[in-house]
């Protein structure tokens, strides 16, 4: 029965990691997949994670299923984090949400919950966008448009184009917003800018749908929740997809959240009983483990603050790592100015050379990255910041 199915090419970013391992080059560089990495290329486990776990270790009595919408500490803990403690939409039981088995879950079930409201919803995504960002909310059914986001030929944010597209979207469509350090490009509104966006969300009455996966990244914890804050605090509804991969450092326990805002608490209680039946329609109720660490550390004041310097330190070494490329880039005769890599957040950057320069690069000195020259900054290190600019340059 099988044999009628066709061929498919790999994830285009997970892909890149196999070809990375079967390179025998010993100076090749990975700046592919989206993974934190030590000086030493590492993607350690975290202090304060460490510690969860054997705490979690000694306190674990059973492991019976959990209830449908997860660890409820859990989710209460990342509604905190991510609205502010003392946000007034955390106390009028406006929040429905479930623990999800990573962002991916999150936007998969917050996409089977607009296809519920609206099989016909059209879900505006940015141009460019993070590449499963179709496959999640495409296999859900919904049909995807883009609106203007980066322009490659100046290395910055298309804002104008943007809002005059945000500007014709329809009431009743849903826009998807990178809460902070966008995937790709690494290219973030500024708060004036998620201001406007208010206005026009305001306007024209679209669900705004945030994808929240590398909150502390960009500038710090509660600085990059400015966008994401402002529009929950000042629009009757948005949904949010949040992924604990990257700031706990959870990837492949897979501990995401699914947040939906709703007008009232009647609807509430609705679109949490929705919710739920979405998860039990696909994978009943979410992993354990993940969640569970993530609630013993942020009901832990001594383990939230380890954690939240952790933070702070990847997020402030991806900033020196920027700095060094540029640096080094600029040192080794680059025709080409990169200084905007400076002014890019979290752990992505677009370097805005063509196709063909990333694949001369890949194919000639064994340095993996996207196709579209997205790389993952935390694959740089003293180590191979020369090699690597010198390889980049050669093919400039
Ligand atoms: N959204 C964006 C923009 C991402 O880059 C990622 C990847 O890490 C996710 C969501 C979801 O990640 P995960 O399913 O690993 O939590
Ligand atoms: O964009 C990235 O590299 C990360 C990790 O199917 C990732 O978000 C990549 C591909 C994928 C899932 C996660």
């Amino acid at each position: 029965m099988f044999e009628v199915l066709p061929h498919l090419a790999p994830d285009p970013i997970l892909g890149l990691s196999a070809a990375y391992r079967e390179d025998t080059n010993p100076n090749k560089i990975d700046l592919g997949v989206g993974v934190y990495k030590d000086e030493q290329g590492n993607t350690p486990i975290l202090s304060s994670v460490a510690k969860a776990q054997k705490m979690l270790l000694e306190t674990e009595t059973s492991k019976t299923y959990i209830t449908p919408q997860g660890n409820q500490g859990f989710i209460d803990g990342m509604l905190s984090l991510l609205l502010g403690k003392s946000s007034p939409v955390l106390l009028s039981d406006r929040v429905a949400a479930v623990q999800a088995p990573g962002g991916c879950g999150a936007l998969r079930i917050l996409s089977e919950l607009l296809v519920r409201c609206n099989d016909n919803a059209k879900v505006w995504v940015s141009d460019p966008t993070w590449a499963n960002h179709i496959p999640l909310i495409g296999s859900a059914g919904l049909k995807i448009e883009k609106y203007p986001y980066f322009d490659k030929a100046t290395a910055s944010i298309r804002f104008d184009a943007m809002m005059e597209t945000l500007r014709q979207v329809e009431k009743g469509d849903v826009v998807l917003l990178h809460g902070c350090c966008h995937n790709p490009t690494g290219a973030d509104l500024t708060n004036a800018q998620w201001d406007e966006v208010l206005e026009v969300a305001k306007e024209r009455e679209f669900l705004p749908f945030i994808d929240v996966a590398y909150l502390g990244f960009g500038e710090g914890l509660d600085e990059d929740a400015y966008g994401l804050r402002l529009l929950i605090e000042n629009l009757p509804e948005v949904i949010v997809a949040a992924s604990c991969s990257k700031n706990f450092g959870l990837y492949r326990e897979r501990v995401g959240l699914a947040a939906i805002i709703t007008e009232d608490s009647k609807t509430r209680n609705i679109a949490q009983a929705q919710i739920q039946s979405i998860a039990r329609g696909i994978y009943s109720m979410p992993p354990s483990y993940g969640g569970a660490l993530v609630d013993i550390i942020l009901a832990d004041e001594a383990l939230n603050n380890e954690w939240v310097s952790e933070v702070n330190d990847m997020r402030e070494r991806m900033k020196t790592l920027r700095a060094m490329l540029v640096k080094n880039l600029h040192e080794n005769g680059s025709p080409k100015d990169f200084s905007f890599v400076n002014d890019q957040k979290g752990m992505f950057s677009f370097l805005c050379i063509t196709p063909e320069q990333v694949r001369e690069v890949r194919e000639k000195h064994s340095v993996y990255f996207v196709d579209s020259s997205r790389v993952n900054i935390a694959g740089i290190n003293q180590q191979n910041v020369e090699t690597l600019a010198k390889a980049l340059v050669s093919v400039l």
